[in-house]
């Protein structure tokens, strides 16, 4: 049997949702999923994906010449993909369907750094929206003055019977000591392997990098394509804006392992081996010492009950959560205000978006929708300030009783 296929004792429930999918409403939140195929994680916590290798994410900051550095946030796109597209396959045996986050949701990290030379990168995670559902994300790291923020909704259709989910949104790479920005586009994606009931996900088409020094890769995803006939096949080119020369070209697969090799010379520069570099472990706090908001707090009882398989307590502790949402959206309403992001702002225009965006090649989407989620640095200090507030009382407070 295939790993991950459907269990014995589930087989029943995927003829009906087959046929459920049949009619899906392209809402992914509204799907429902088999519980086999239920995840405990909330989509709060994909975000993380983008940094599971501190070391490659902030290795563009060491690099002097702007070419190389390119490259090197190429490199670092790449090396991401296993990890956001392939992980839950391999962990879990198939692709799951993540908890729906609720507005205000948080998912807060670090991944700590024992060495010292690559600094502690901080997530901040966030769901902005809830109907159509947004998550957007911030990552920092101090030490090397880099900085990763975007925001991800998702456009889902059901055709040619597969699931094909188009992302709505982009990411922003943004390095301090060159002053120089990376507006990265999203691939589109579609489930493979749903009627045999191990669904995983497989990329279209292509995604792009534009830098504001002027160079652009471009990613094409072949899927089991007809270059290798191997699933996840990409292939990548770094080339000069307006310039035809290919610099550099990356192919392989990138839940395995690509190679970089010059343009020109097609000399070999090197080759990653995706299955053998470890990743970090985002440090997320004890659930005692988290925010009511923090995703893994929330949603304690429900991923709890889906470990054990208790079908009756998700569905309580879930309503319940939902509820609760509906009662702060109708006091919302009736006082006339807005749920306040802790750390995001909605804006109209982005220069650096708008910028990039205009180079050749990108579908500008976003400006033709309801704005942009931007991460609020002023937010951001200011709760910062607050946390080292309320600290500074408690040790005071402390103090005080022990003297
Ligand atoms: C979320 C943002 C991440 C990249 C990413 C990877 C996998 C995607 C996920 C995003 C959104 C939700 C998603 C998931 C794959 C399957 C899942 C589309 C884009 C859907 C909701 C599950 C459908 C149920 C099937 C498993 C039957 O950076």
């Amino acid at each position: 049997e295939e790993a991950g296929a459907v269990p014995a004792a589930a087989k029943s429930s995927w003829g009906p949702f087959l046929k459920s999918i049949a009619s899906f409403n392209g809402d992914l939140a509204s799907l429902t999923a088999p519980p086999f195929i239920l995840s405990s994680t909330s989509l709060t916590e994909y975000s993380g994906y983008w940094a599971e290798h501190p070391e490659i994410f902030v290795a563009p900051a060491q690099e002097n010449d702007p070419q190389k550095r390119a490259l090197l946030v190429l490199k670092w796109f790449l090396t991401t993909l296993k990890q956001q597209y392939s992980s839950r396959s391999e962990k879990l045996g198939s692709e799951k369907k993540p908890l729906n986050p609720f507005l205000g949701e948080l998912f807060l990290g670090k991944w700590k750094d024992p060495t010292g030379e690559i600094g502690e990168t901080q997530l901040i995670s966030e769901q902005v929206s809830h109907h159509p559902p947004v998550t957007a994300y911030a990552i920092l790291n101090e030490k090397h003055g880099v900085k990763l923020e975007g925001y991800n909704g998702q456009k889902a259709s059901f055709s040619g019977g597969t699931i094909s989910v188009k992302q709505v949104g982009h990411a922003k790479y943004h390095l301090r000591e060159f002053d120089e920005d990376y507006l990265i586009t999203l691939p589109s994606l579609h489930i493979e392997g749903i009627v045999y009931g191990s669904p995983y996900v497989e990329l279209n088409r292509g995604s792009t990098i534009h830098s504001s020094t002027g160079y652009i890769a471009q990613i094409d995803y072949s899927g089991k394509g007809w270059i290798t006939g191997k699933k996840n096949t990409f292939s990548a080119t770094l080339k000069k804006e307006g310039s035809k020369d290919i610099l550099y070209a990356i192919n392989g697969q990138w839940s395995d392992g690509f190679t970089i090799k010059e343009g020109k010379s097609k000399k070999e520069l090197e080759t990653y081996n995706a299955k053998t570099t470890e990743i970090t472990p985002l440090y997320v706090a004890p659930i005692e010492e988290q925010d009511p908001l923090e995703s893994r707090r929330a949603w304690a009882k429900v991923q709890e009950s889906i470990t054990t398989g208790d079908l009756e307590t998700t569905g309580t502790e879930k309503s319940k959560i939902e509820n609760e949402q509906r009662e702060l959206r109708k006091k919302e309403r009736e006082e006339g205000r807005e749920w306040e992001r802790r750390y995001f702002t909605r804006v109209m225009d982005d220069p650096v978006f708008t910028r990039l965006a205009e180079s050749p090649g990108i579908a500008a989407e976003e400006g033709k929708t309801d704005g942009i989620w931007v991460f609020d640095e002023k937010k951001f200090s200011q709760v910062a300030e607050k946390a080292r507030a309320g600290g500074e009382a408690r040790a005071e407070e402390a103090a005080n009783t022990v003297a």
